[in-house]
């Protein structure tokens, strides 16, 4: 543990010294994230003061109403980013197209994805709400970024990370290198390291997931969910069921606590309501980093290779051995299914 205050800066300048092969330039397009979710977080913490809360009155490409705060978190990201000079091209949730590089302005060689409101219901309950990044390198080599440097797969994502905006402010990020968490110190603005190489249990005895869906779930979902209710000491079950609606709320507890989130697909979205590239994507590279894990049901996400930009998955994020169990529920061959079945249709146990 580091003896003083460590800012993001710093950290991120030591990081670099220990290894070589960085060219520090994705170190600055992180350190320009970390800019604008101050800025964000200023809007964040006024918006019960100032008149940044209420509609728009204009739709996103999702069709859900845009708050205000999502088009400033939007706007804000674009901004600040489009000027550093290491990017080729963006997309956000907020944009049904990619979004290029301002005309005039230098092309480099990386491609950044975000969400820059995730949860945004919730604002009006002063309900914690986050920005969630993924930055890749771009495939393209000239001109502009495209589409094709956007649409990739997670596992070539060379940073991601998010920002909480919460009771405090905490941004999160990997390089590959551990998963580190910094606290926002406001009256200094300065991001301080405070939770240095974070390491997620193996298994938890928390699971998230918004139950009101549970009729529309296949029976894998629901037998899993079921199975976690059951009193089973040797397993810790039952586990607590624990759910904000907002991602990097859920996720950042069960990151540190260990547990399950779950958004499967169901009877009327095949793939769920969560997407592939700027909320799927990211939080698994950093799950994995830390040790957990982050499928579809049936292969990693960062496997994905998605084919639209506001393509959606089924997602199930959180410490590896529960993800492992929920994909066996999944997939129909959790033992504890076959067993069910066995006795079901009449066929004696094997042994
Ligand atoms: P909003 O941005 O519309 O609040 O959606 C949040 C979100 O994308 C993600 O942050 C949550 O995990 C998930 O949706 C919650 O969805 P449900 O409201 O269907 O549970």
């Amino acid at each position: 543990m580091y003896s003083r205050a460590v800012t993001l800066s710093q950290f991120l300048d030591l990081e670099e010294r220990k290894h070589p092969e960085a060219t520090g330039e994705f170190t600055r397009v992180l350190m320009e994230i970390a800019l604008a979710c101050k800025m964000i977080n200023r809007e964040v913490v006024r918006a019960g003061l100032v008149d940044v809360l209420g509609y728009t009155g204009a739709e996103n490409v999702h069709g859900e109403k845009v708050q205000k705060l999502d088009v400033f978190a939007h706007q804000t990201l674009y901004r600040v980013l489009s000027g550093t000079g290491q990017l080729a091209v963006l997309a956000s949730e907020e944009d049904e197209n990619v979004i290029p590089v301002p005309e005039g302005q230098p092309v480099g060689k990386y491609v950044v994805n975000f969400d820059p409101l995730d949860g945004s219901s919730n604002i009006n309950a002063n309900v914690n709400i986050g920005t969630i990044f993924s930055m890749l390198p771009r495939i393209t080599r000239k001109g502009g970024g495209t589409l094709t440097d956007c649409l990739q797969a997670g596992e070539r994502q060379v940073c991601a990370g998010y920002v909480m905006y919460g009771s405090s402010t905490m941004l999160v990020y990997t390089t590959g290198h551990g998963v580190h968490g910094f606290t926002f110190e406001p009256s200094i603005g300065e991001y301080l390291l405070s939770h240095p190489d974070i390491r997620t249990p193996k298994r938890g005895h928390i699971y998230s997931v918004n139950e009101g869906n549970y009729t529309q779930w296949s029976d894998g979902v629901k037998r899993y969910i079921d199975y976690l209710k059951m009193d089973d000491a040797a397993t810790g079950r039952p586990y607590s069921s624990r759910y904000v609606g907002s991602l990097v709320a859920d996720f950042h507890r069960n990151l540190l606590y260990g547990g399950v989130f779950l958004y499967p697909g169901d009877a009327r979205h095949a793939d769920g309501k969560l997407r592939v590239l700027y909320e799927a994507a990211p939080l698994a590279l950093i799950a994995e980093e830390a040790g957990g894990a982050a499928s579809d049901g049936h292969r990693r996400i960062l496997e994905i290779v998605p084919e639209s930009l506001h393509q959606r998955t089924p997602l199930f994020l959180g410490s590896a051995e529960d993800v492992r169990e929920c994909e066996s529920f999944v997939q129909g061959k959790n033992p504890a299914i076959t067993a069910e079945r066995r006795v079901r249709s009449g066929v004696p146990a094997e042994g």
